[in-house]
């Protein structure tokens, strides 16, 4: 049984997708980040950089944080969705390794000046739009042609899909990026899509 620690964020969700994507049981703690439960000591001993999301796995006994290290862990597991073959591996790996650190701090710098501090700096508005602008177009221009960013539906698709679910919040337009849009709109009707980004409740 795997113990999933999370709140209702990205990161969150993209491992709560993941995992009902896989069908395998879990059970969610969840992390209210705003009321400061990730800085419990408990909570530390799973996490030490005080963030969600982390899980145990009983089964191995493995504490893990950081989505990414955490949705190559279960993909590993279970065999699905990394692909076995070393040149498709490595793709799958880029296009992870590009949310991790493009797409997802990007956008979440954004959040916080776009979305909920307008008005506080001008330059980071102007600076996180316009990236987030030009990464967006990164992505329309991987899915030119293919229905999922590696080709076959992997866990770059689970990880970006959550971030560009709040597009409103960094002030993109899925219009302008009709590739992102209708890979967006083809995860959001997958049913574990759904329940995954639901979590916590
Ligand atoms: N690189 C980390 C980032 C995790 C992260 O930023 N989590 C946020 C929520 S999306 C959090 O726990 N924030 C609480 C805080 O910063 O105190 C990952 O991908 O897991």
């Amino acid at each position: 049984m795997i113990d999933l620690y999370t709140w209702a964020t990205p990161n969150g969700r993209k491992v709560s997708i993941l995992l009902e994507e896989l069908g395998v049981p879990y059970t969610v703690h969840p992390i209210n980040i705003g009321a400061g439960d990730q800085h419990a000591p408990d909570f530390l001993e799973i996490s030490p950089n005080n963030k969600i999301p982390a899980i145990v796995d009983h089964e191995t006994g493995l504490k893990l944080m950081e989505s990414g290290a955490i949705m190559i862990y279960l993909a590993e597991k279970y065999r699905q969705f990394l692909p076995e073959t070393l040149l498709e591996r490595a793709k799958v790996m880029e296009w992870l390794m590009w949310q991790m650190g493009g797409l997802g701090p990007n956008a979440g710098q954004g959040h916080h000046f776009l979305h909920f501090n307008p008005g506080v700096s001008e330059y980071a508005e102007e600076r996180f739009a316009a990236e987030v602008q030009r990464l967006y177009g990164v992505l329309d221009r991987q899915l030119e042609g293919q229905d999922y960013i590696c080709g076959t539906y992997s866990i770059a698709d689970m990880a970006c899909w959550p971030w560009v679910a709040r597009h409103e919040w960094h002030r993109v337009d899925l219009k302008d990026f009709p590739n992102v849009q209708r890979w967006y709109q083809a995860l959001n009707a997958r049913d574990a899509v759904q329940r995954g980004y639901h979590v916590p409740t």
